[in-house]
């Protein structure tokens, strides 16, 4: 079954959002004339609009309120547009970062690694169960204004809306910072609304090459590796994957497989006896949610090799139009699986949607038999049980782009709705136009396209 056959015959509703700028305009500007500083700056820029309440501070009693997360937005989405990089610590100081990292670290490593999350909650006041909407969101790659939009368009988080981000929150884009704070700040404030998945970006090899790590020593100067330390200790606690309502999977990759352990054949006792995998790809099989929720997350990278492969897997994975399960080659890490595969993971747990992210316009350019990721999302395999779909959060991506020809694609969330849940409504909007102007924090013009091909020697898997 081909990709575009498939999308005729799947989406309930699509609807494209209008561009709203910004309302707070930042103050007149002027270019720089400084010769290594893209930012706008004039002699009034750096006095802030009175309505900010800047350098944020950390609440006394540790208790965030929805009226600090709207003004930690309104002082990054100003300080993004209006300062230096290097000035961040005047808006948020190193302090107040640390104490936020160190709360939502301890929530996040606390979560299983396949969070179970159920929208129909008991209302304790009125005894009734009240039933919320879900929404997915895709890669956002630290192009934080496009976030911004995304939130407002869908509604913020709330007692009845629960948001699954799919990982991806940093690299690439300028402000992957802010947007990680940002969302670490609406997990802590509200735990059980906003779940927070890994991306294969969330890891200190990917970081090293696609910019974020050189952004946080940027923006924190000497406390710099200071801060890049504690986000990757939190990478370290992200959960795996999410199942909405006993329907829905959602992951960074996607599937993953089967770890067949087997003593070797020379156990020389219990002390000696060592565990090997079968390396033999030909018995390559899907791996149970068991195997998953015993995986050991809290690695800096992923390894590719040894027995701890699932994580790696349900990171990096990429869905195949060929049957079966294989080594993604692309990759170097990872499987490809087939629309059998996606068949058998359906039926097999009973779910009817799998919502996976990862693959931008990017990696789709080279990806034959799938549709393109102009729409924000594609629909990848259509199989008796469900449906397997990509969805890419990140419009107008990459934000730095070595070529004149952009891919000028739409970002897209998904919104999950009651009674039954499966059935994506699938939200496209455009990237928030002016972006501000930025620096990149990483050689965009030799690093490699896309996440393949990597560099595996240089990945930490200790
Ligand atoms: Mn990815």
């Amino acid at each position: 079954m081909s990709a575009s056959e498939s999308n005729s015959s799947s989406t309930t509703c699509s609807s494209t959002m209008i561009v709203v700028t910004d309302l707070a305009e930042p103050p007149p500007t002027l270019e720089s004339t400084t010769t290594n500083s893209t930012y706008l700056l004039s002699s009034s820029s750096s006095s802030p609009p009175p309505e900010l309440d800047l350098p944020l501070s950390w609440p006394p009693d540790g208790k965030l309120s929805l009226d600090w997360i709207h003004n930690l937005i309104a002082c990054f989405d100003w300080s993004s547009k209006n300062l230096p990089p290097s000035e961040l610590p005047s808006v948020l100081p190193v302090n107040v970062f640390d104490s936020l990292v160190l709360v939502a670290s301890k929530m996040l490593h606390k979560e299983p690694n396949c969070l179970s999350i159920d929208p129909f909650r008991s209302n304790s006041d009125s005894g009734a169960d009240s039933v919320e909407t879900v929404v997915v969101v895709g890669d956002v790659h630290g192009q934080l204004h496009d976030l911004l939009f995304l939130l407002r368009d869908a509604g913020y988080p709330s007692d009845n809306r629960i948001f699954i981000f799919n990982g991806d929150y940093v690299d690439r884009g300028a402000w992957g910072l802010e947007t990680f704070v940002l969302l670490l700040a609406w997990k802590v404030f509200l735990p059980h609304n906003i779940y927070l998945l890994r991306g294969n970006h969330e890891s200190k090899y990917c970081t090293s090459v696609y910019g974020f790590e050189k952004e946080v020593l940027t923006k924190y100067g000497d406390k710099g590796k200071h801060a890049y330390r504690k986000c990757l200790g939190c990478f370290e606690g992200l959960p795996l994957a999410s199942i909405i309502a006993g329907c829905v999977y959602t992951a960074h990759g996607g599937l993953f497989r089967s770890i067949p352990v087997t003593p070797s054949k020379r156990p020389k006792g219990k002390k000696n006896r060592r565990i090997v995998v079968n390396p033999d790809v030909r018995c390559l099989s899907l791996g149970s949610f068991e195997e998953l929720s015993t995986a050991r997350r809290s690695v800096l990278d992923p390894p590719w090799e040894g027995p701890n492969l699932i994580p790696g897997d349900v990171l990096w994975s990429d869905p195949s139009m060929t049957p079966g399960l294989s080594p993604n080659k692309e990759r170097g890490i990872g499987l490809w699986w087939g629309p059998d595969c996606t068949e058998e993971f359906l039926k097999s747990h009973q779910l009817k949607l799998i919502i996976r992210s990862h693959e931008g316009p990017d990696a789709r350019e080279k990806r034959d038999g799938f549709a393109g990721m102009e729409e924000g999302y594609s629909i990848d395999h259509v199989v008796e049980s469900g449906k397997l779909i990509t969805l890419f959060s990140a419009p107008d991506y990459p934000q730095f782009q070595a070529t004149e020809k952009r891919y000028n694609n739409k970002g897209a969330y998904v919104v999950l709705q009651p009674p039954d849940f499966g059935t994506p409504i699938f939200h496209s909007f455009e990237a928030v136009t002016p972006r501000p102007k930025a620096n990149a924090f990483y050689d965009y013009e030799d690093v490699i396209d896309s996440d393949e091909e990597l560099d595996l020697a240089s990945m930490v898997t200790a």
